[in-house]
């Protein structure tokens, strides 16, 4: 059972399957003065923090408390190693509230303990966009786990949400709460096959050596599509014409203007790489790829601390083949050193996937909406959104 989620507006499992439940909001906004006005109560020896993430000071702690005690696989082998330059951007798209980016310290040595962020985002659901939060970064210290920390600092966000007249949320989590929109399946493309096997993260085939599998995952070394280039800041208007119409097919997908597609898309040094294709002939914005950087940690090997993966996150063809593309990113991706690309089965995902030799992981990836009811789940291809 769920004694949290259960008192939470989110699709309860026992509602599964009942097709006289509208799609919609679940409860209707208060007003503002009905907003608690004062923080949750945390256990005595604790105490909020806003966290400000424009200061080094404050940012390097986060990195670190999250470093240390973040998302884990499920056999304790990896954990996420989000950069500090990665959450700067993470968590300052436009329009963002500091008031969402919450901490807790203990009282007496003022260590942060525990986090969690919002920022906000509009979101497409079917034919309505809706202003949302997208929740991320709940991480609370090991040594303070099991302890009900968690529904409190969900709280506190949501209070802190409806403190701007936002109702809904969206987030993501590797565990099964009520009720997924979609569950989500991650596929992993071996860019760095040795090292992949040395640290535990994939294993030699049945009848293949390692160098039979370094040859199986080779690529060119540079890509194949004429007009391949970077993203630029004056392609910002094509990209984003590009995207909207491309994300208009999900179900569920944010609803991004130039100013997110600038700070979302444009290339970000070690956060995140976009790629285009602009027509030799006719200069047109044609196809996009992008992929976002995401180290783990290897915990406990001899020979290597770090994992580097690169993340698919949106692509969009509209003349290039889906596939060509793909494998155009993955030839970039090599270049720039990253051991693994990793890419969840959304949009059109699976049309490259074991083609481009992804095989599936051993991790799942349930997506949610807080306060807002889908009456069927999708199926991931359905899904437009990708979270970090
Ligand atoms: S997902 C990433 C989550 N982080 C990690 O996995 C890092 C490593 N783990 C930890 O730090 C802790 O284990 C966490 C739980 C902090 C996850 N999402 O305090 P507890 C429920 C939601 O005793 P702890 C991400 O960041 C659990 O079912 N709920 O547990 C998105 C139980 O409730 P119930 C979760 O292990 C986050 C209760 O917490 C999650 O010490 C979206 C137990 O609390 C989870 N990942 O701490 C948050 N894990 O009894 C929701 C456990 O009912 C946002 N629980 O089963 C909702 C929208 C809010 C805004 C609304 C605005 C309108
Ligand atoms: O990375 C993941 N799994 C890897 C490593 C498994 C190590 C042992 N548990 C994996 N490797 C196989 C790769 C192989 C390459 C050649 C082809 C066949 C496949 O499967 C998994 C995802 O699969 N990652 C996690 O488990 C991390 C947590 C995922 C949930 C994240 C929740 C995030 C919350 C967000 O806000």
């Amino acid at each position: 059972t769920h004694k949290f989620w259960e008192s939470q507006p989110v699709g309860q499992f026992k509602d599964i399957g009942d097709s006289n439940l509208p799609e919609g909001p679940i409860e209707p906004p208060t007003l503002l003065s009905e907003v608690k006005q004062e923080p949750y109560n945390l256990p005595i020896q604790y105490e909020w923090t806003t966290c400000d993430m424009e200061s080094d000071e404050t940012c390097d702690e986060v990195y670190n408390l999250l470093k240390n005690n973040y998302v884990e696989d499920d056999e304790n082998m990896f954990r996420f190693n989000y950069s500090q330059e990665f959450l700067t951007w993470a968590l300052r798209p436009p329009g963002y509230y500091r008031s969402w980016h919450i901490g807790v310290r203990a009282k007496t040595s003022k260590k942060l303990v525990a986090f969690i962020t919002g920022v906000p985002a509009r979101i497409r659901v079917r034919d309505e966009v809706v202003k949302m939060a997208e929740i991320n970064f709940l991480c609370v210290h090991k040594r303070l786990r099991s302890k009900r920390l968690a529904p409190v600092m969900i709280k506190e966000v949501t209070r802190r949400v409806h403190l701007e007249n936002i109702w809904q949320a969206a987030y993501t989590a590797g565990v099964v709460l009520p009720t997924p929109i979609t569950t989500c399946q991650y596929w992993h493309r071996s860019l760095n096959p040795k090292k992949l096997i040395d640290v535990g993260f994939s294993r030699l085939g049945a009848r293949m050596t390692m160098s039979r599998t370094i040859k199986l995952y080779k690529l060119p070394d540079s890509p194949a599509t004429p007009g391949f280039r970077n993203m630029e800041l004056r392609d910002v208007p094509a990209v984003t014409r590009l995207l909207r119409n491309y994300l208009s097919q999900f179900v569920v997908a944010p609803d991004f203007d130039e100013n997110d597609v600038e700070h979302w898309l444009l290339p970000t040094e070690n956060v995140v790489d976009s790629y285009l294709v602009e027509s030799p002939e006719t200069h047109e914005i044609t196809d996009f790829c992008s992929f976002y950087t995401l180290p783990s940690s290897i915990l406990g090997n001899q020979n290597h601390s770090t994992l580097k993966a690169a993340y698919s996150y949106y692509n969009v063809s509209t003349k290039t083949p889906l596939l060509q593309l793909m494998n155009d990113a993955l030839i970039v991706a090599k270049q720039k050193d990253f051991d693994v690309f990793n890419a969840l089965d959304v949009m059109h995902n699976e049309s490259f996937l074991k083609e481009l030799k992804f095989g599936p992981g051993d991790g799942q990836l349930h997506y949610y909406l807080y306060n807002y009811r889908i009456r069927h789940a999708l199926r991931p291809s359905e899904l437009g959104l990708v979270l970090l």
